[in-house]
């Protein structure tokens, strides 16, 4: 038995719907006290290497530490991802997502999938271990622009608004696409859809490095892009990853 990851929530019918609808979902202090403290371990482990290794520490962070290995077909993270995607997944990525302070931001951007078949899903599933508040090295989200599973880029607000959002409404609602400032506290994971507009504010000078990472999983039937799993991670997966790393 796996000690737990994560702590007891709520995934039903409607927060399915909720996230299905907006493109994000967020368990506020989901992870354990426990994992945490060893994803802070593992994150400033893989922060510390030299990111001209082959291959990059920071792309492949589960190839470089066991405990982030051990995440990907944690029983908890299993649950929580075919939840979502249904029983047939793959594992693609693990990618540590640590900002110190002054962290520039990472402007507007979408990430692709199969997008002329949203049969085949794709999400991403955040960790943001000591959380962060908005403004401050935070996520940044538009519910509803997932559902149109094109690719968006923009490094300014209004020029999103001007490009993307402002001629659009939410396919399903009919509201207008909006900017939402999302806050985490500390342990807080968040599950979003890979085409959703997402960005990320710049971390204050005088903020502690935020720790985060992010696992991402589809639907096999495809090809991924993003997919940042070595010849030798896929023969020697983790415990219980075994038919999760293929392409297909
Ligand atoms: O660093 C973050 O919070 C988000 C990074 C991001 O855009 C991604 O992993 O897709
Ligand atoms: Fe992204």
């Amino acid at each position: 038995m796996s000690e737990p990851i994560f702590q007891s929530y709520q995934f039903g019918a409607s927060e399915k719907a909720q996230l299905d609808s907006d493109g994000h979902f967020v368990f506020p202090s989901l992870l354990t006290e426990s994992a945490r403290e060893k994803l802070i371990e593992s994150l400033s482990k893989v922060n510390a290497l030299d990111q001209n290794l082959d291959p990059i520490p920071q792309r492949y962070s589960a190839e470089y530490d066991e405990f982030l290995a051990s995440v990907i077909a944690h029983p908890q993270m299993l649950e929580l991802a075919r939840s979502v995607l249904g029983p047939d997944v793959r594992y693609d990525h693990c990618v540590d997502l640590s900002r110190a302070g002054s962290s520039p931001a990472m402007g507007w951007h979408t990430h692709a999938y199969s997008d002329d078949n949203p049969e085949l899903g794709f999400i991403r599933i955040f960790f943001y271990v000591n959380g962060f508040n908005s403004g401050d090295g935070s996520l940044r989200a538009v519910p509803g622009s997932h559902l149109f599973r094109q690719n968006m880029r923009n490094n300014s607000d209004d020029g999103l608004r001007a490009e993307y959002l402002d001629d659009k409404t939410h396919p399903q609602t009919g509201d207008p696409l909006e900017i939402e400032e999302l806050h985490a506290p500390p342990g807080t994971v968040i599950v979003m859809w890979t085409h959703a507009l997402h960005a990320v504010a710049p971390r204050r000078p005088e903020s502690p490095t935020r720790w985060a990472v992010v696992y991402a999983f589809r639907n096999p039937g495809s090809p991924s892009h993003a997919r940042w799993v070595t010849p030798h991670f896929e023969s020697n997966p983790p415990t219980g990853a075994e038919g999760l790393m293929s392409l297909y």
